[in-house]
């Protein structure tokens, strides 16, 4: 079966509860609640899991590894600008990876225009709110068949 990780960074917990103008008014519970019912309907495994601390989420990408996951969904929060150790583990491990960003970070503050990660990622979702990690989802599927 396909197994994908879902792997959710810094301050990312507190969605639901503050600037739902910016975020959403999803908590990542929700979120994590219809990423699993999608999973199913898709006929794949999904994990996932948060962290706010950057050498957490390097463990995760390289266990994902070891572990013969199939693909990783992401959203670094703001390790995306910052994290040249998270980019070295997501190109050490070459798994396909899905970028994805509740904002639009191109239309935010210049700092998030860059991101260090997504050149090493398949490709990057931004902006469409929480219905991105889904549509991550299905393109991750649709690029293993492949
Ligand atoms: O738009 C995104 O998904 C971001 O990755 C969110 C990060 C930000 O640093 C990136 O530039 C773009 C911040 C996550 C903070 O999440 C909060 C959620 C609710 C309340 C406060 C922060």
């Amino acid at each position: 079966m396909t197994v994908i990780w879902v792997l959710n960074g810094p301050n990312l917990n507190l969605l639901g509860q503050r600037e739902p103008g910016t975020y959403g008014a999803q908590t990542l519970a929700d979120i994590e609640a219809e990423l699993a019912t999608l999973a199913a309907q898709l006929g794949i495994s999904v994990d996932c899991r948060q962290s706010n601390h950057e050498g957490v989420l390097i463990d995760w990408v390289q266990q994902a590894k070891t572990e013969g996951v199939d693909g990783l969904i992401l959203n670094p929060g703001g390790y995306t600008h910052t994290s040249i150790a998270l980019r070295d583990a997501l190109a050490a491990v070459s798994l396909p990876a899905i970028e994805v960003h509740l904002s639009n970070i191109h239309a935010r503050e210049a700092f998030r225009h860059v991101s260090l990660t997504a050149p090493v990622t398949l490709g990057q979702i931004v902006g469409l709110g929480a219905q991105g990690y889904g549509l991550a989802m299905r393109a991750l599927i649709t690029h293993l068949k492949h």
